[in-house]
C-alpha cells in the first residue's frame, strides 16, 4: 500500500513527478486549480493541451510540468454536480483512477492530487474525499506504482475532511 499524505496549500509548489488538474473537457485551461496551474507552468503547458483534443469527463491525459517543480501534469476532468444522479460518483472515482493508471503506465512514484470537482463543479466534499480516498486506497492496494500519493487541499474545510476520514 502507497504512503498516503495529506497537505495544506497550493498544489503548484508540489515537487512530485506528476501533479492532477481538475481540468474542463477542453484541456484549454480556466479558473480555480486549472488557472494556478498553466500560470505556474508556463505558456508551453497550453501549447501542448491544443494538441490532445480534449478529454471526456472521468478521463486522464498526461503532459510535461514545463515550469513546475513537477514533472508532468495529469489532466482529469470531474464531474459536473447536477442532484446525484447523473452517474457524478462512478464518474468522479474514474477521474482518480484513470489519473492513477496513467501514472503506474508511466513509471511515476509520486503523484499529487486536488479535491477535484469540489470547487466551481459543487461536488458535495465529505461525499468528493470519501470516493477520492478509496479510489486511491484501492488502487494503490493492488499496483506498486504510485508509491507516493498526496492529496493537496486548499481550503480548510477540505483538509479537515480529509484528515477525519484519513485519521
Ligand atoms: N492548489 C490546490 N488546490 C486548489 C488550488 C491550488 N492552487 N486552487 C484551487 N484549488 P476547481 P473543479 C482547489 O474549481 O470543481 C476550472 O475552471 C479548490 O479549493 O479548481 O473540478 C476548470 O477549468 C477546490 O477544492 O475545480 C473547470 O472548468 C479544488 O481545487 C472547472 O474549474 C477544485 O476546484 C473544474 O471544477
Amino acid at each position: 500500500m502507497a504512503k498516503i499524505e495529506l497537505v495544506l496549500g497550493d498544489i503548484t509548489q508540489m515537487d512530485v513527478d506528476a501533479i492532477v488538474n481538475a481540468a474542463n473537457e477542453s484541456l484549454l485551461g480556466g479558473g480555480g486549480v486549472d488557472g494556478a496551474i498553466h500560470r505556474a507552468a508556463g505558456p508551453q503547458l497550453l501549447e501542448e493541451c491544443r494538441t490532445l483534443g480534449g478529454c471526456p469527463t472521468g478521463e486522464a491525459r498526461i503532459t510535461k510540468g514545463y515550469n513546475l517543480k513537477a514533472r508532468h501534469v495529469i489532466h482529469t476532468v470531474g464531474p459536473i454536480w447536477r442532484g446525484g444522479q447523473h452517474n457524478e460518483t462512478v464518474l468522479l472515482r474514474n477521474a482518480y483512477v484513470n489519473s492513477l493508471m496513467l501514472a503506474h503506465k508511466h513509471g511515476l512514484k509520486s503523484i499529487a492530487f486536488p479535491n477535484i470537482s469540489t470547487g466551481v463543479y459543487h461536488f458535495p466534499k465529505q461525499s468528493a474525499a470519501h470516493i477520492a480516498i478509496r479510489a486511491v486506497e484501492e488502487f494503490t492496494a493492488k499496483n506498486r506504482l504510485p508509491e507516493r500519493v498526496v492529496f493537496v487541499c486548499f481550503d480548510h474545510e477540505n483538509y479537515n475532511i480529509y484528515k477525519e476520514i484519513l485519521g
